[in-house]
C-alpha cells in the first residue's frame, strides 16, 4: 500500500513509512528549487524576492508519479486542486499508464480541490483507515466525503507569485498592494481562490478566521496549519480555538517549497474538519 501526494501537501517521503511526496519545481531562468524536502525556505524566498524577472512553477511529470507508485498494488493519490494546476491531470495519466502495466493494481486519484493542510488531513485519514483494517473499496468513498467535509482558509501578505502565474484574478491582486495588509481567502467549491476578507493585525485576522470557521460548521474537529516563516499566526489561532474547544487536535508546521512560494513570506494556510 502506498499513499502518494504532490509536494504541496508539505510532507516529505517517508514521513509515514507508506508515504511518498512527488516534488514540484519552482524556478527562474537562473535558479531552480526542487520541492523534495531539502530546500532552505529563507534562501528560496530571498532568491525569488531579489530576482528581477519572472518566476514559475511546474507540476510533477507522469514518470515522477509512476516512480512514486513503486510496484505497489494499492495506491492512494492526492493532488493539489485541478482548478489551479495540471498536477491532477498528470496523476490521472500516470494512473492509466500504471494500470496498463499492473492490471490487478488498485489506484485512485483524488482531486483535493485544495492544497497544503487539507491534503495532509486526507493523507492522515487514509493512514488511519488502513490502520483500522479498512479495504480500498471502503476507503475511497470515505475519503471523497472527507474532502467535502474539510475546508481550507488562507492568509496571504502578498499574491505577487500567484498573480504573475495567472492563478488569482486581477481584482484580488490589486487589493493586496497595500503594505501590511493581508487578504483572507478560502478554497471555493471549484478549487480556486476566493477572497473573503482582509486584515492587518493578527488579532483581527484570528477573530475573523475563527468566526468564519464556526459559520461553516467547525465544532472542535482537527485543524492543520502550515506557515511561511510565521509561527505567530498559527499559534494565535490554535490558542483562540483551544479557548473554546480545549480538546481540538491542532498542529502547525512550516510549509515546504511549493506552498512557501505561493503563500509567500508570512503566509499561512489552514485546513479544518467540519
Ligand atoms: O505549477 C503548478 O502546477 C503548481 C501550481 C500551484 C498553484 C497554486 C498554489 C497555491 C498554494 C496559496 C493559498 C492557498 C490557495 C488554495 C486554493 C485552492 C497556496
Amino acid at each position: 500500500m502506498r499513499i502518494v501526494a504532490d509536494s504541496s501537501c508539505d510532507m516529505v517521503s517517508g514521513q509515514l513509512a507508506c508515504f511518498r511526496s512527488v516534488p514540484m519545481l519552482m524556478y527562474t531562468d537562473k535558479n531552480e528549487f526542487l520541492d523534495d524536502g531539502t530546500i532552505d525556505i529563507e534562501t528560496m524566498l530571498q532568491t525569488f524576492e531579489n530576482h528581477k524577472g519572472r518566476s514559475y512553477t511546474s507540476c510533477p511529470s507522469v514518470d515522477a508519479w509512476i516512480q512514486a507508485f513503486g510496484e505497489e498494488d494499492e495506491v492512494y493519490v492526492i493532488a493539489i486542486t485541478s482548478g489551479l494546476s495540471g498536477t491532477y491531470n498528470s496523476a490521472m495519466i500516470a494512473r492509466e499508464t500504471y494500470l496498463q502495466d499492473h492490471p490487478d493494481a488498485k489506484v485512485v486519484v483524488f482531486d483535493s480541490l485544495s492544497t497544503g493542510p487539507e491534503m495532509k488531513m486526507a493523507i492522515e485519514k487514509i493512514y488511519q483507515l488502513k490502520q483500522e483494517g479498512k479495504v480500498f473499496e471502503e476507503i475511497v468513498p470515505v475519503i471523497q466525503k472527507y474532502l467535502d467535509d474539510t475546508h481550507l482558509f488562507f492568509v496571504l501578505g502578498s499574491v505577487h507569485n500567484l498573480a504573475e502565474n495567472g492563478r488569482v484574478n486581477k481584482v484580488i491582486a490589486s487589493a493586496v498592494g497595500v503594505l501590511g495588509l493581508s487578504i483572507i481567502g478560502v478554497a471555493d467549491e471549484k478549487g480556486t481562490i476566493k477572497q473573503i476578507g482582509k486584515g492587518r493585525s493578527t488579532k483581527k485576522i484570528v477573530a475573523f478566521l475563527k468566526k468564519e470557521m464556526v459559520r461553516l460548521g467547525y465544532n472542535g474537529g482537527k485543524i492543520r496549519m502550515d506557515h511561511v516563516l510565521n509561527e505567530t499566526l498559527p499559534k494565535a489561532i490554535a490558542d483562540a480555538i483551544h479557548a473554546d474547544f480545549p480538546e481540538a487536535d491542532i498542529e502547525f508546521y512550516p510549509a515546504t517549497g511549493l506552498c512557501s512560494y505561493y503563500a509567500e513570506r508570512g503566509g499561512m494556510i489552514l485546513g479544518f474538519e467540519c
